[in-house]
């Protein structure tokens, strides 16, 4: 059973938490492995969105998927970096959040996904909800029950 306090923050729109697009590190479609590769290294970030040039959501993009693909059978082939495109490795069947949707969505979510992205009514991407958000405001909601 829920309770009255829980059900409010379990409906609060998610709106409230995400962090604005224009905050968040991205790679565009078409881009280059290499320059991906860049992005995610300065940023610190271990995966990050794929965005068109109209900022629609295709993908994300990782790491792991770089390393991946210039794996060779003796050695990490460089060279293959500035040939391979964002859109050759990133994963595009993504979970994502729409900005109506409600924490509890968000909170199912993010305990497999470190992050969700999240579109607007048209479509485009309105930024990401994190991990480290949904759980600093279970944090306070807890603390302010407890
Ligand atoms: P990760 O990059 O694996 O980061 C895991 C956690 O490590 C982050 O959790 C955050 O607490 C910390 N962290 C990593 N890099 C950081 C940095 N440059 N500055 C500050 N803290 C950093 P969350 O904050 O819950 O983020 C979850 C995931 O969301 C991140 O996983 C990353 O993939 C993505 N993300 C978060 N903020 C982002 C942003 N501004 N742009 C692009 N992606 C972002």
């Amino acid at each position: 059973m829920i309770s009255l306090n829980s059900k409010a923050l379990l409906d609060t729109p998610i709106s409230d938490f995400v962090i604005p697009a224009e905050k968040v590190a991205h790679v565009q479609i078409g881009n280059s492995a290499e320059h991906a590769l860049l992005v995610l290294t300065k940023t610190g970030y271990s995966s990050i969105p794929v965005l068109d040039t109209k900022y629609r959501l295709h993908g994300l993009l990782g790491m792991k998927m770089i390393t991946e693909a210039i794996l060779g059978l003796e050695r990490i082939e460089y060279d293959k970096l500035h040939n391979i495109k964002v859109d050759d490795v990133m994963e595009s069947d993504i979970v994502h959040l729409k900005i109506n949707d409600t924490f509890q969505r968000a909170l199912d979510l993010v305990i497999n996904h470190a992050f969700l992205c999240v579109v607007d009514e048209e479509g485009t991407f309105a930024g990401i909800l994190t991990r480290r958000v949904i759980l600093k405001q279970l944090k306070k909601y807890i603390y302010q029950v407890d």
